[in-house]
């Protein structure tokens, strides 16, 4: 399988490498992979448009645009689907990510994030996939134990859903939580560009808070060419029509190989550089929603993280406890203050406080990320006036294996395991580009797991990429945290299914083979998954219920 790479420049070859890629025109290698038809549709279409009809703000007469939604949606409230039947089309569509900056997105139902799934425990769910999007796509379940072959991976679990086809999705919503759903259809590109949406399991025996918020988080690059003046030009410019799509682009195309001089930026340097502008629900900066609440009322806020960053938050005025990882409950968990909640890419976390301090007041990045300070999540009680003040306290990150109470859990470090695996996560060069490897190989090459029903596995995880971070992502199961770094966890039980492991560390992690099928156990830093970092666990004897169909292009990284 050739895949296209990404991302080897170097420091001073960034601005070089990005008019390389506006100038782009015809199908060099290092272009291999970008989405040509996207950039050619604004052109072929204003060819055949009236130009009168862009003198207004109307985007729906734009090119290439299909329609434009979200514009004055409050970013705070993303529309939320109840019941247990829904529809999710996929199209492309416009996003305002602030006052100036707007973006080609895929989108689900014409919004990014996508509309809230909020189902009760037990339901019986159908969701039907509806793709009008001029590629194949596919919906992954991220964190719920559906069945296999409800999972959604192009080639592994099902065929890529065709443009102008369907697919419906019928699953149980067995454990209650805050989850997500994503494109795994060459996630690098569509869920960088925005088809994702936040899930919820309601349990209705659980407590309800007051107000029960959900942030999804994600990351865009700068792009000055397609911001709303330009769009509202009165002819359109063929050269804003392809920044705006370049826009969009993923960096995951930007890869220019030798260009320039000087070292090698890692991928973990590089990507804070480029992608600059941070989204809470699809806003960034001063356009992010504020999140009302009432004095005496108990919040909660459902954080996931959509993007390729980490996003090290902290909450002002407030302690909070963080009440779940990944949809799963921690045990007793204290109150913090003064200290930061990092969430990895493809993480939950949910938070919860009181809201016993009437003000203004900000949820918000503290990185040395030049994006940290637009994401700025104001928290305003009913009544108060003025705006929140940014502060530079520095605060620690929670070291969530020693967070929460301890308690009986399924598993210990003292269990006989049935198999017991050790993944080494790094990062190689290969023909000039970086590559993510396990046990160096990359995927479709990596061994991968083989487990029978019933079994009890041990996986240790290294990371020994010098400087990339790898949130490593389990489909189908939940995993429960052993150790990290040798030393057992102190804290809650910690049951995940998304782990992050920063450069040096290593963590053990245990889990029942309880759900049949071919899994995907990949990192989520979907870059690296594309150049790949991407395994599975393969149940014995199981044989998957479709053909995979050569002519799909199923992508599944
Ligand atoms: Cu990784």
């Amino acid at each position: 399988m050739k895949r296209w790479n990404r991302k080897m420049l170097t420091i001073g070859a960034i601005a070089a490498s990005l008019l390389i890629v506006a100038g782009c025109t015809d199908n060099t290698d290092n272009m291999e992979g970008m989405d040509h038809s996207n950039m050619q549709m604004g052109q072929s279409d204003t060819s055949k448009s009236d130009p009168n009809q862009m003198n207004h703000m109307d985007h729906s007469n734009m090119p290439g645009m299909n329609k434009v939604q979200n514009m004055d949606e409050p970013a705070g409230s993303p529309q939320v689907l109840t019941g247990t039947k829904f529809t999710l089309t996929a199209k492309e569509s416009h996003l305002m990510v602030n006052e100036t900056n707007m973006r080609t997105a895929m989108t689900f139902n014409g919004t990014v994030p996508g509309p809230q799934i909020r189902v009760k425990l037990g339901d019986e769910v159908e969701i039907t996939l509806k793709n009008e999007l001029d590629e194949p796509t596919t919906i992954h379940w991220h964190g719920l134990p559906v069945p296999n072959n409800m999972d959604g991976i192009p080639g592994v679990t099902m065929n890529a859903v065709q443009p102008g086809k369907s697919f419906t999705y019928k699953f149980k919503a067995t454990v209650p939580g805050t989850y997500w759903y994503h494109s795994h259809q060459e996630g690098v590109v569509q869920v960088d560009k925005g088809l994702y949406g936040s899930f919820i399991v309601e349990d209705p025996k659980e407590k309800k808070a007051d107000r029960d918020y959900t942030i999804v988080l994600d990351e865009w690059m700068e792009d000055g060419e397609m911001d709303h003046s330009s769009v509202n030009m009165s002819t359109m410019d063929m050269g804003s029509m392809d920044h705006s799509n370049m826009g969009s682009m993923n960096h995951s195309k930007m890869n220019m190989g030798s260009t320039g001089t000087g070292r090698m930026m890692s991928d973990a340097e590089m990507m804070p550089m480029m992608y600059t502008i941070f989204t809470a629900n699809g806003k960034s900066g001063s356009s992010i929603e504020p999140l009302t609440v009432k004095e005496g009322e108990t919040v909660r806020i459902r954080l996931i993280n959509a993007g390729f960053l980490s996003h090290p938050l902290y909450l002002q005025g407030h302690e909070f406890k963080i009440i779940s990882s990944d949809g799963q409950p921690i045990n007793n968990p204290p109150l913090v203050s003064g200290q930061l909640l990092n969430i990895a890419p493809g993480e939950r976390y949910d938070i919860e406080f009181v809201a016993d301090n009437p003000g203004v007041w900000l949820l918000g990045e503290q990185s040395k990320n030049p994006g940290a300070s637009t994401l700025t999540i104001p928290i305003v009680y009913e009544g108060a006036k003025g705006n929140y003040t940014p502060d530079n306290e520095q605060r620690p990150v929670i070291n969530m294996t020693r967070y929460g109470e301890a308690a009986k859990a399924q598993f210990s470090l003292n269990d006989k395991f049935d198999l017991e695996y050790t993944m080494d996560l790094n990062t190689a060069t290969a023909d000039g580009h970086f590559i993510y490897t396990i046990n160096g190989k990359t995927f479709p090459d990596t061994d991968p797991i083989k487990v029978k029903e019933g079994d009890l596995i041990k996986v240790k995880l290294i990371n020994n990429s010098p400087e990339d971070l790898h949130p490593m992502h389990l489909h189908g199961h939940f995993f429960q945290v052993l150790s990290k770094n040798g030393q057992p966890i102190s804290g809650s039980p910690l049951i995940k299914d998304t782990l992050n492991i920063l450069p040096g560390e290593e963590y053990e992690i245990a889990f029942k083979a309880d759900n049949t099928g071919n899994w995907m156990f990949h990192c989520h830093d979907l870059g690296h998954a594309s150049s790949g970092m991407v395994t599975q666990v393969n149940y014995e004897g199981f044989k998957p219920d479709f053909t995979v169909d050569p002519n799909a292009g199923n992508k599944p990284e």
